[in-house]
C-alpha cells in the first residue's frame, strides 16, 4: 500500500472510530455519515495539496513560487529563499505526508542560505520564513531549523534601527542596510509572535524587545479615538495616511495584539487589544442590509470614508471568535459568506452597500476559510463545515490548473492569472484540511497560528 492510500485508510478509520465513539451515546445516522463525509473531504484537500505541491516540484523545485499557467517559477528577489517549501512544510507534517516532509526539510536545510546581498521585506520574510521555520522546528524537533531561524532573526534586526524603533520596510540580509521609511501598521505590528517565540526558544531577549517596542510605539501613536491610520513614517513617527480600516496594511496589527496575549501572555498586548477592539466596534462597525461590516473611517474624526471590505478583512470574524465574541463573529462571517456565494468566489475588494466589486480578483486567499475554521472550533456548528465545502468546491472549479492552482485576475470573468502564492499551501489548504478533520488535530489552548497559519506552541 503506498503512502497516499495508507493515509486514506487511516483517515477513514479515524472517522469511523470517531463515529463509533459518538454512536455509543444517542446513535444518529446523519451524524455518522456527516463525519465520514467530513473525513473524506479532509483527504480530498490533502490530495489537492499534493496536486499543487507536485506542480511546484515539477516546474519550480528549489524556487520561491510556482507559476501555474506558464509552468515556470518566480523568485521574489532574484535568488531563491525557498518561500513555498518553508511555507508548506508544516502543512505536510500536519497532513501526515511524512516522506514529502522529510524531503522538503532536507531541501531547506541543505540549500537555504540567508547570506544574500538582497533587500527583503521584513514583514513578509518574518511571517512566512521565520514563522515557517519556527513551527517546523517545533513540530519536527530538528535543531537545524531553529539555527536557520536564529540566523534569519539576526539578519532582520537592523530593520529596527530607526529613531522611533519602528522597523524600516526593507532590510539587506547581508549588509544590514535599510530602505523605505514609509510603512504601515501591519508591517510594523506583525512581528511579535515570531520574534517573541525566537527569544523564548533561543534564550536571546533582543528579538522580543525589538518587536515589542515597535508594536508599542505604533499603538502609542493612535488617535484619541483609539484608531490607527494606514500609513506612517518610521523616522518621524508621523501618520502619512489617516484612513483607518481592518484591511490589508492594518489587519494583522490587530491580530498580533490579541495573539501576543494568547501566545506570549503579554499583559500589554491584552490591554492594547481590548482598547483597540472597543474602538473598532464603536467607529468601524456598521450594520447594513447585507450584514455586519467593519468599514473604513478617518482615524482622527471617526467619520466614515466608505463602505468597503474585501478578502483580507475576512480574517476578522476569526479574531472575534478567538476573543470570545461569538455573536459578532458569526454575523460578520455570514456577511462575507453572502458575498462569496453572490460572486461564486470572493473579490479582493467590494462595496458592501452596493455589492459592486471595487477591486477585482481573487488571490487564493485563506482569510474567510480561517474564520470558518475558528468558528467551527468554538461552536462545533456543522454550518461552518458546509461553508468550507462551498469554498473548496469553488477553488477546484475556478482555480485548479494542470500544474497546480492559480489566482484569478477577474472573479466576474473567472479568468486565471499566472500566480500561486506560497500562502495557498501554508494557509488556504491547511485551514480547509483542519476544518474538515474529524478529530481536533491541534489544541488552540496550547498553540497559536501566526498570520501565515504557522502553528506556534507555547512549550517554553
Ligand atoms: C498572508 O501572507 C497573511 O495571511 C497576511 O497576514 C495577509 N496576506 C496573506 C494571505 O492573504
Amino acid at each position: 500500500m503506498n503512502q497516499s492510500s495508507r493515509h486514506v485508510v487511516i483517515g477513514l478509520l479515524l472517522a469511523l472510530l470517531a463515529s463509533a465513539r459518538a454512536a455509543q451515546s444517542p446513535p444518529r445516522n446523519a451524524d455518522v455519515s456527516a463525519r465520514v463525509q467530513t473525513s473524506e473531504a479532509a483527504l480530498q484537500v490533502r490530495d489537492e495539496f499534493l496536486h499543487a505541491w507536485n506542480g511546484y516540484k515539477k516546474y519550480a523545485w528549489g524556487h520561491d513560487e510556482l507559476r501555474p499557467l506558464s509552468k515556470t517559477y518566480h523568485d521574489w528577489y532574484g535568488v531563491s529563499l525557498y518561500m513555498t517549501p518553508v511555507d508548506a512544510l508544516d502543512t505536510m507534517i500536519l497532513m501526515g505526508l511524512d516522506d514529502e516532509a522529510a524531503k522538503t526539510k532536507d531541501l531547506i536545510i541543505k540549500n537555504l542560505s540567508f547570506d544574500q546581498d538582497i533587500y527583503v521585506k521584513n514583514f513578509e520574510i518574518t511571517i512566512r520564513l521565520l514563522g515557517g521555520l519556527l513551527s517546523s522546528y517545533q513540530l519536527s524537533g530538528d535543531q537545524r531549523l531553529l539555527s536557520l531561524a536564529d540566523d534569519l532573526g539576526t539578519r532582520l534586526l537592523p530593520a529596527f534601527r530607526s529613531p522611533t524603533g519602528m522597523p524600516y520596510m526593507y532590510v539587506n540580509l547581508k549588509t544590514g542596510a535599510v530602505r523605505e521609511t514609509k510603512s504601515n501598521p501591519a508591517e510594523i505590528g506583525t512581528l511579535l509572535l515570531e520574534f517573541g517565540s525566537l527569544s523564548k526558544l533561543t534564550g536571546k531577549p533582543i528579538y522580543y524587545e525589538k518587536a515589542k517596542r515597535a508594536l508599542v510605539e505604533l499603538y502609542n501613536r493612535r488617535s484619541p479615538s483609539g484608531l490607527v491610520g494606514s500609513g506612517i513614517d518610521v523616522e518621524t513617527g508621523k501618520w502619512t495616511d489617516p484612513e483607518s480600516h481592518i484591511s490589508g496594511g492594518i489587519d494583522s496589527y490587530y491580530e498580533y495584539l490579541l495573539k501576543g496575549w494568547l501566545l506570549l501572555h503579554d499583559e500589554d498586548c491584552n490591554r492594547m487589544w481590548n482598547s483597540s477592539l472597543a474602538a473598532l466596534n464603536k467607529y468601524l462597525a456598521e450594520e447594513t442590509t447585507s450584514g455586519l461590516w467593519y468599514g473604513p473611517v478617518n482615524m482622527n474624526t471617526g467619520e466614515r470614508t466608505g463602505h468597503f471590505s474585501g478578502a483580507l478583512d475576512a480574517f476578522f470574524p476569526g479574531e472575534l471568535a478567538l476573543a470570545g465574541d461569538l455573536g459578532r463573529a458569526r454575523r460578520s462571517e455570514e456577511s462575507f459568506y453572502k458575498v462569496w456565494t453572490h460572486f461564486g468566489v470572493e473579490p479582493e475588494e467590494f462595496n458592501y452597500s452596493t455589492m459592486k466589486i471595487a477591486y477585482d480578483g481573487y488571490e487564493l486567499r485563506p482569510e474567510i476559510i480561517e474564520s470558518a475554521y475558528y468558528l467551527h472550533q468554538f461552536t462545533q456548528d456543522p454550518h461552518y463545515v458546509q461553508m468550507g465545502r462551498s469554498f473548496f468546491d469553488s477553488l477546484i472549479k475556478y482555480c485548479r490548473t494542470e500544474a497546480g492552482y492559480a489566482s484569478l485576475s477577474s472573479i466576474e470573468k473567472k479568468t486565471q492569472k499566472d500566480e500561486m502564492p506560497s500562502f495557498f499551501l501554508a494557509e488556504t489548504l491547511k485551514y480547509l484540511y483542519l476544518l474538515f478533520s474529524p478529530s481536533p488535530k491541534l489544541d488552540l489552548n496550547q498553540m497559536v497560528f501566526n498570520t501565515e497559519a504557522h502553528p506556534i506552541r507555547r512549550n517554553w
